[in-house]
């Protein structure tokens, strides 16, 4: 116990005190190319930052509602673009997420193409991690960051994903994947994608199967958050902390 007090004094003296509700929350960005595994990343980081607070954002929580017209020839729309997004929305929730703020974030429904009525509560966090093919594409977004990191899959197995998951989850026709993907996904992964990997600070091969690469990336984060021991052998510490302080 005495130790422990001894580690909550050191802390107190680093300007920890009250635990995390003063520190502004630490940002990450996951880009790459369709099906790279973005999400999986994500779920890996988050998986093993257990004594954190973490949310995940994704970009695709932010695509534009498509109207009748363009739903009439949903097969000429580029979702891949950065316009099919709403980036002043995104741009607005991350800012309030980053000061502390909570949010409510769009639902989208991938098989009507349009924003379902009810949205999701997002609270404020340790860490918050927003994922998506273009999140290292406007500049406003990629400030907000302290970590940019692009997930690099090659683009067979992308595709073979692809196909996979939007036959299985989105309702599609392995057919229309194909003609979607030649017509608008890869030109815009080229264009607009591939681009931004110049933004990242890290760059992973192989997404998920990187084992290596994610065990680094939470190192780094739970130093930066100043609990690079103490959270792994003082799981409570923080919760001990504020509840002397408040
Ligand atoms: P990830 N997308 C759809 O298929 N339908 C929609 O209504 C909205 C988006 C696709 C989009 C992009 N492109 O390639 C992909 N298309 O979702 C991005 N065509 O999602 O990063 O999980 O692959
Ligand atoms: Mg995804």
């Amino acid at each position: 116990l005495s130790n422990r007090m001894e580690q909550q004094v050191s802390l107190q003296s680093k300007g920890f005190v009250g635990g995390a509700a003063l520190r502004q929350p630490f940002v990450i960005g996951v880009a790459g190319g369709t099906a790279s595994g973005k999400t999986t990343v994500c779920n890996m980081i988050i998986s093993q930052l257990h004594d954190q607070r973490v949310v995940l954002v994704s970009q695709d929580s932010f695509y534009h509602t498509l109207s009748d017209d363009k739903l009439q020839k949903v097969s000429e729309y580029n979702f891949d673009h950065p316009e099919a997004f709403n980036t002043e929305l995104l741009l607005s929730c991350m800012e309030k997420l980053k000061r502390g703020e909570a949010v409510n974030i769009p639902n989208y429904d991938f098989k009507s193409h349009k924003s379902t009525e009810s949205s999701q509560k997002v609270n404020p966090s340790d860490v918050i991690i927003l994922e998506g093919i273009l999140v290292l594409h406007d500049p406003r977004v990629r400030d907000l960051m302290n970590m940019k990191i692009f997930v690099d899959t090659d683009s067979d197995l992308r595709l073979a994903r692809r196909i996979q998951r939007d036959t299985l989850e989105r309702g599609r026709n392995i057919q229309n994947v194909l003609d979607q993907y030649a017509r608008f996904v890869k030109p815009s992964f080229e264009e607009f994608i591939l681009p931004t990997k110049k933004f990242a600070d890290i760059i992973i091969p192989r997404g998920g199967d990187n084992d290596v690469a994610i065990d680094l990336i939470v190192q780094h984060i739970c130093t930066k958050l100043g609990q690079h021991d103490l959270c792994k052998i003082y799981p409570n510490v923080f919760v001990i902390f504020s509840t002397f302080q408040i």
